[in-house]
């Protein structure tokens, strides 16, 4: 395996640059930040869906080689693509293969005719046949509240199979035409357009319930397409759901996303209490090493469907500095959610936690996407990035140097193998462990509540006397004694 980037960051595509003035967020916007995330220590991006698309998050594709005009050109996307690469950075798509929108010409025509060679692309069942099967209402998901999945196509006696909204109906993996223009798509994207890897939407959902036994086979073919196309190639999967579900999805998949480590560190924000954090992480890595023993686990604070980790903090600087420190020294691949690192705001319904990226303090800057009017990430909310540059304790830079340090140390920067062990004794209120290695071990401490705390080091935390970083300024550390003041981190080494 080729090194994997080290720390990733996603941009919803809309709301990231505006390069044209038409108020949307672009490629050629997203070109044009290239060296601010360079320069933030970023080493790959993924894209939220760049594809043709009704609506304004393009996850319900109509044309899987194309890009939205919206967005900007295939041309475009090459400048951006080899912007990314002259830069030593890495690009990976959203690829959302588990349904379409009803506009693609594939359900246009199985719509329109049952004996189109379409038509298998997608669920049909009369009524008798969905309740014979006893599957007409399906149970919520996190990601889907569709109760009633199937959808009536008039004039036709069968209906469709859309899960998550009637707009976007599932694809039918049971078709072997579809598993072929799927990869077709796929090696189109990796080998002639040079894209270096996919983030691979709701993977869990590839089959519906009652043959939910084959998405792991689905995906095991699926990642040797990928490697045979470039052995190098990263896949990432939105597997939705806790961590015994998740493992078996790196027999095919190179990193899936680790959901139950996301809402662990929402928990530990949101009431200042630990509930067992490093063990239950050590437990989820056995769980995943089963599968597949050099697998990533690609960790996150939150991303485009959750709650903004900046809200979860309700707005404190302090916490959100705090969950930083914990994604960027805990193992993994850490994937930044854009904004982020400024201290952006938002809370359900969707659009609000997709809000503009704050560029600049101007109430005219032509960066700034202008197609949603932004409720929680105002200017007044949410410093911008200009005014966060020269400030060096600004959450901004506080991103800036973990990032740096995460580089900088092997143990830090361990992806496959997760160095991770308990430190200290038990303390609801301290997280503290070793990113254990050789010859560089470190130690990570995070006061997780609203008050100073006094930590006695026992034997084997007292040889670590070496500070790497700390989240205030003045040292701490006098001895075998630590004071760590609220919702502050530190990180030493011998
Ligand atoms: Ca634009
Ligand atoms: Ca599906």
């Amino acid at each position: 395996m080729s090194t994997l980037p080290k720390v990733c960051y996603e941009i919803f595509v809309r709301s990231f640059c505006d390069s044209n003035g038409d108020g949307i967020g672009d490629l050629n916007g997203i070109a044009s930040k290239l060296d601010y995330l360079h320069d933030l220590g970023v080493e790959a991006l993924w894209l939220t869906p760049i594809h043709p698309s009704s609506t304004y998050h393009k996850y319900d594709v109509q044309d899987y080689t194309a890009i939205d005009p919206e967005y900007g050109s295939l041309d475009d996307f090459r400048r951006l693509l080899a912007g990314v690469h002259q830069r030593g950075m890495k690009l990976y798509m959203d690829l959302v293969v588990n349904h379409t929108s009803v506009h693609h010409p594939w359900f246009e025509q199985a719509r329109l005719d049952a004996n189109s060679p379409y038509r298998n692309y997608y669920w049909w069942m009369t009524q008798d046949r969905i309740d014979a099967l006893g599957v007409a209402q399906r149970e919520q998901t996190a990601d889907a509240h569709e109760i009633n999945p199937w959808h009536a196509n008039p004039g036709d006696p069968e209906r469709y199979y859309a899960m998550f909204w009637k707009g976007m109906p599932d694809l039918n993996y049971d078709s072997e035409g579809l598993r072929e223009d799927v990869y077709g798509i796929v090696r189109y994207w990796l080998t002639e357009v040079g894209v270096d890897g996919f983030r691979l939407d709701a993977a869990r959902h590839i089959y519906p319930p009652w043959l939910r036994e084959k998405n792991i086979e689905f995906w095991e073919e699926f990642g040797q397409v990928v490697r045979q196309a470039n052995p190098d190639a990263y896949t990432v999967g939105e597997v939705w759901a806790k961590a015994e579900e998740v493992a078996p999805y790196f027999k095919g998949l190179k990193a899936n996303f680790h959901f139950d480590l996301s809402f662990a560190i929402q928990r530990i924000i949101a009431t200042g209490k630990d509930a067992g954090l490093v063990e239950a992480l050590m437990r989820d890595y056995r769980l995943f090493g089963t599968h597949n023993p050099d697998f990533v686990d690609a960790t996150m604070l939150t991303n485009h469907d959750q709650v903004r980790i900046g809200s979860v903090a309700d707005g404190n600087l302090d916490k959100m500095k705090l969950a930083a420190a914990m994604l960027l020294t805990l193992p993994g691949q850490p994937y930044i959610y854009y904004g982020e690192e400024i201290g952006m705001l938002g809370r359900k319904p969707d659009e609000r936690i997709r809000e503009p990226f704050l560029w600049t303090d101007r109430r005219d800057d032509p960066d700034r996407p202008r197609w949603i009017k932004p409720l929680y990430s105002r200017r007044a909310a949410v410093r911008a990035v200009s005014l966060q540059v020269p400030d060096p304790d600004s959450l901004l830079n506080h991103y800036k140097r973990l990032i740096a340090l995460r580089k900088q140390h092997p143990a830090l920067a361990q992806i496959v193998r997760p160095n991770l062990r308990p430190a200290l004794g038990y303390d609801r209120k301290i997280i503290a462990y070793y990113r254990t290695h050789p010859t560089e071990p470190v130690l990570v401490i995070h006061n997780i509540s609203g008050r100073t705390k006094l930590i006695k080091f026992g034997e084997e935390e007292s040889s670590f006397n070496r500070i790497l970083f700390q989240t205030q300024g003045t040292p701490t550390l006098s001895g075998s004694r630590l004071r760590l003041t609220a919702y502050s981190s530190i990180v030493l080494g011998k």
